[in-house]
């Protein structure tokens, strides 16, 4: 399999059964059988049941009670929440030692950038080998990893590696792989879309992916049609961070006259991208990507997003993208344009990242915050870097 060390390399590992196999751990004698923790009294529910007693249809959520009649030959054992987030502690831990861009999303789920970490791990099945020896040999549990090109086929991935296993898709495969599958697989579609969507004729990602916007539009309402569509095909560009966290610089100009040469533009692209870059520089962090926001003579508004190979601060990387971003979208629409604008996004702190994703020197940082010096000195039009 060829996976060049720049292409995105995202992991997803999901601990199997946590609460039930922490359990077996204090006693080995609920080993292939069923057992559930949860609440135990009248009106408790089931944490999580292991994949024995799965197969009695007991699952997650479901009253006790009911879990009872369905698995009668079934260990019932109450949680113990503290031991179990004591463990997760250990779990992310080490995680954290393969990569430093860990992003925790459950107690029992993280996602991995490892990113151009080839060199270092080996190809990804083995990576992830390695990972699932770390944690047996660590914390005693089985984990499931699944592995893709973006967060949310990693994510799907995992469904396919459990229990006990890894699970990759790239993306050129991601199409196909997601085409058959229900539209409830994919992440954010709950029993509310699945029905609105189904009321449609739309049953399978597919058809998703293939639905006339305007349908889809009325039926999920504008924003989230938009974002649901591309990840039908398994196309999500969203830089790994934590939710809610998402944090951007950026800068923008509104031109008196509308312009419509190309180099100009890209002037311009230079000038908001220097700007962008000083004040990432400044504080003192490194972005994962960069986004350039059009607004066309129409007032219509466009974005384009693309991640960098290395997360980065440096003039350069921030340029080039947003100059490829530019002109691939004027290529898409060739019209006059009255705003621009430039911002990197998926901010870090800059010391933990640099220590094992940026494997490259950083000439451009380096050079740039050398530029900064100069423009803070004498001013911000007294140098710039030529054009390539
Ligand atoms: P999950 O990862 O969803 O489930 P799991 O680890 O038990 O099983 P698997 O990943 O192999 O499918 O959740 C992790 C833990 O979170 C789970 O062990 C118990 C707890 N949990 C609840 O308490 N209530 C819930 O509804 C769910 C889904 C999980
Ligand atoms: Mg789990």
């Amino acid at each position: 399999m060829t996976q060049s060390n720049l292409e995105r390399l995202i992991f997803h590992a999901d601990l199997d059964a946590f609460y039930v196999e922490v359990e077996r751990q204090y006693d080995h004698s609920l080993r292939g059988k069923p057992v559930i923790v949860g609440g135990m009294g009248p009106r408790g529910v089931v944490s999580t049941a292991s994949y024995e007693a799965r197969e009695f249809g007991v699952h997650s959520a479901q009253s006790t009670v009911v879990a009872r009649k369905l698995c009668p030959e079934g260990t019932f054992l109450p949680s113990n929440h503290a031991l179990y987030s004591e463990i997760s502690k250990k779990f992310m831990a080490i995680l954290r030692e393969f990569s430093p861009i860990v992003i925790s999303v459950s107690i029992d789920e993280a996602y991995l950038d490892m990113t151009g970490t080839k060199d270092i791990y080996g190809p990804p099945q083995k990576a992830a080998e390695e990972i699932r020896k770390n944690i047996q040999n660590g914390i005693g549990l089985p984990v499931s990893i699944g592995i893709g090109p973006n967060r949310l086929v990693a994510k799907v991935c995992t469904e396919y590696a459990k229990p006990d296993g890894i699970f990759q898709i790239q993306q050129v495969e991601a199409e196909n792989f997601f085409g058959p599958q229900p539209v409830r697989n994919l992440p954010g579609i709950g029993p509310k879309a699945e029905e609105a969507l189904g009321n449609l004729n739309i049953f399978t990602l597919k058809q998703l992916a293939n639905a006339p916007v305007g349908l889809l539009r009325r039926a999920l309402g504008p924003n989230r049609a938009d974002y649901i569509r591309p990840r039908a095909r398994g196309i999500d560009n969203e830089p790994l961070q934590e939710r809610g966290k998402a944090k951007s610089i950026s800068a923008e100009t509104t031109f008196e006259t509308d312009i419509s040469g190309q180099s100009e533009m890209i002037k311009i692209v230079k000038q908001l991208s220097e700007r962008v870059g000083a004040r990432l520089r400044k504080s003192g962090q490194l972005a994962r990507g960069a986004t350039i926001k059009l607004r066309y003579r129409d007032f219509t508004t466009i974005t384009r997003q693309r991640t960098f190979p290395n997360p980065n601060d440096g003039d350069q990387a921030i340029y080039e993208t947003a100059q490829a971003l530019l002109v691939k979208a004027m290529k898409e629409r060739r019209e006059s344009i009255r705003l621009i604008g430039v911002s990197v996004t998926g901010l870090g702190p800059k010391a933990t990242q640099l220590s094992l994703l940026d494997t490259h020197p950083t000439a451009d940082s380096d050079t740039s915050f050398a530029l900064d010096r100069i423009r803070d000195r004498f001013g911000n039009e007294a140098i710039s870097r030529g054009t390539q």
